[in-house]
């Protein structure tokens, strides 16, 4: 066994850490993932066969899976998720922290033996294309057959990233079980986990990261939100670059101009839909380069460039319709693995949201009988599709450009019923900052759907953010002093969900959104003066620069969606203010400036 996986590795480095993790794991046997597509269809066929995956039927979905989780086990766990350094201080208070000989102590007790009865597998992989300058090498040693499978959707994934690494020890050290060892020739189950013993560890001394009890999403992905969210952030700072939870587009206007945009708004905000919008202004179009994570570095232009790392998307599926993302839907129609949405008697998925009528006969996500009358969604509300990008109609001829695209304009987002307008945009640099640092979203308890909490989630990067938060605002606070010769985008804030007294949507959204990037590709324009109007919070749209054409929206609709109430935004600054207050020393004193301008003027 030894020899065939040792065969495989030439990097002295890489060799040595497979053996030693080996030595406290102790598969039954390894495999080395070559990425290839035959490779993809035996893993894939042995979880089909162990009944792991189902596959879905062919005229409806072609080559592609179902797989049910485990009900414990369906979404990222941020209690169970730690950055280790030595200093808590270096951590902050919006993340958990653990002492690195404390957790490693731990983790040593839970991976030794965990991989008893299975399967070792090394998967090589590159965030972002393997010739950019941006280009994280990371390699995962995991024991989940469908995290492989997952890795080659959303990674560039196989061989080639290990003979672009070379005999370098420049990758980062993944390291994932389910953690649920096979004893004694013990009967595998559907979806192997440990949700009581979960824990996702992420090391500054060495930038490794340890993963432990979850097969899910981000959990065990560790190419996504581990490496090129918080380990990237981390680097980012030290480097001089950002890692940030951004979508990337780029908007064609009638002229035919083109400029990149990218938007931060937290989980299941919006980016995936504003990823793929189809216009519904003529002339107007958007392209996809990512829907969740953007890397962004200065070109010796001074401009930021930005890239998306990953390969794939992971979108949330309920929602997602004809109507509200069908360019999504097109993408998902084949090479895709669904991951607890429910199944029809055709052998096609279907969540809540992709028609109106739900289909006879669904089984849920679950895979039990769906009864409609108890009330429980047949889709999980946190259900996913994994698919290709290469498979997104609209994907931008620049997606895999190695240098970027320039970014003209970055906007925050988040999910508010009040204060926030439709759109904002920053007076300056440094109050563009501190509107991503002031970002608070609703999040809606996935099963009831009533209780609405609104929290603080700064850049949308609060369970993504791999260092002290605070030095994070400062490190923003301080891109102009990097960029030489700066040329930084635009700063603005949207909000696709005020509503009217009645709790009804004031804004249509989905393709109208097009109507909010057409304003903010003019702004970014030099000719902008008559378009908006100075408020203390922010610049808003005059009436006769937005265009509403084909919309039936009132003269009071429209005021309500812009308008800036003081008592509302006064008990906002309060907020702001307080949640501040966390960061003690490490806050950013031009933050606390900014906060008190505003407040000013809104007396
Ligand atoms: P993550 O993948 O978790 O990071 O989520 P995301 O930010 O990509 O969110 P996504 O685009 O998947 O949208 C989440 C939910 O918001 C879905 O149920 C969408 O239907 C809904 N949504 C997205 N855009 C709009 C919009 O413009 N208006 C309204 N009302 N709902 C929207
Ligand atoms: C998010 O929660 O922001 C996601 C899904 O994109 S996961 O990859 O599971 O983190
Ligand atoms: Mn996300």
């Amino acid at each position: 066994m030894e020899e065939s996986w040792s065969s495989k590795i030439v990097n002295p480095y890489v060799k040595s850490w497979i053996t030693e993790f080996i030595n406290l794991a102790t598969p039954d046997n390894v495999y080395v993932c070559s990425g290839s597509n035959e490779e993809y269809d035996q893993i894939a066929s042995k979880l089909v066969a162990s009944g792991s995956l189902l596959p879905l039927n062919p005229e409806k979905k072609f080559h592609s899976f179902l797989a049910r989780s485990d009900a414990r086990d369906v979404a990222r766990v941020e209690k169970k998720t730690f950055i280790c350094a030595v200093n808590k201080e270096d951590v902050g208070p919006t993340n958990n922290w653990e002492d690195p000989e404390v957790m490693r102590l731990k983790l040593s007790n839970l991976f030794n033996g965990c991989m008893k009865g299975r399967t070792l597998y090394v998967v090589p992989f590159c965030m972002a294309n393997l010739k950019s300058p941006f280009a994280l090498i990371g390699i995962e040693l995991t024991d989940s057959p469908y995290v492989v499978c997952s890795m080659k959707i959303m990674t560039r994934m196989g061989s080639e990233v290990l003979d672009e690494l070379g005999e370098t020890n420049n990758f980062i050290k993944c390291h994932h079980s389910v953690g649920q060892p096979l004893l004694n020739g013990q009967k595998d189950v559907q979806w192997p986990c440990n949700p009581e013993k979960l824990v996702i560890a992420h090391f500054h001394d060495d930038l490794s990261i340890w993963s432990y009890g979850s097969g899910y999403g981000g959990n065990a992905l560790l190419g996504k939100k581990s490496v090129s969210l918080r380990i990237a952030s981390y680097k980012a700072k030290n480097e001089g670059w950002l890692a940030e939870h951004m979508l990337i587009i780029g908007v064609t206007n009638p002229e035919k101009k083109k400029k990149y945009f990218a938007a931060a708004f937290p989980s299941a905000c919006g980016k995936t839909n504003l990823a793929m919008l189809k216009s519904t202004l003529p002339g107007w179009k958007v392209e996809c380069i990512g829907d969740d994570i953007a890397w962004l570095r200065f070109g010796s232009n001074g401009k930021l460039y930005a890239v998306n790392p990953e390969y794939g998307f992971f979108g949330v599926a309920p929602g997602t319709s004809a109507k509200t993302n069908p360019n999504a839907l097109k993408a998902c129609e084949k090479n895709s693995i669904f991951t607890n949405v429910a199944l029809t008697n055709d052998g096609d998925v279907w969540w809540e949201g992709l028609t109106e009528c739900p289909p006879a006969n669904l089984i849920d996500w679950q895979g039990n009988l769906w009864i409609k009358e108890k009330g429980l969604p047949a889709a999980h509300p946190n259900s996913r599709f994994t698919v290709p990008l290469s498979q997104c109609p609209v994907l931008d001829p620049l997606w895999d450009s190695p240098e970027g695209v320039p970014i003209s304009a970055i906007i925050f987002g988040g999910r508010r019923k009040d204060t926030i307008p439709l759109v904002l945009e920053s007076l300056s640099w440094r109050h563009g900052v501190f509107m991503g640092a002031g970002m608070s979203s609703e999040t809606t308890s996935a099963v009831e759907d009533v209780d609405v909490v609104i929290r603080h989630d700064p850049f949308a990067m609060l369970p993504f953010c791999g260092y002290n938060m605070a030095d994070y605002f400062r490190h923003w606070l301080a891109l102009p002093d990097i960029g030489n010769d700066v040329n930084l985008p635009k700063i603005f804030g949207v909000n696709w969900f005020r509503k009217d007294n009645q709790g009804k949507y004031l804004w249509p959204g989905f393709g109208d959104n097009i109507r909010v990037l057409e304003w903010i590709f003019n702004r970014t324009e030099e000719f902008s003066e008559k378009s908006a109007i100075r408020t203390p919070v922010g610049f808003v749209p005059s009436r006769d620069f937005f265009n509403l054409s084909g919309l039936q929206l009132t003269n009071s609709d429209f005021k309500a969606l812009f308008e800036i109430k003081s008592n509302e935004w006064l008990d906002e600054i309060h907020s702001i203010k307080n949640y501040f207050e966390i960061f003690g020393e490490h806050f950013p004193p031009a933050l606390s400036k900014e906060l008190n301008r505003i407040e000013l003027e809104l007396k």
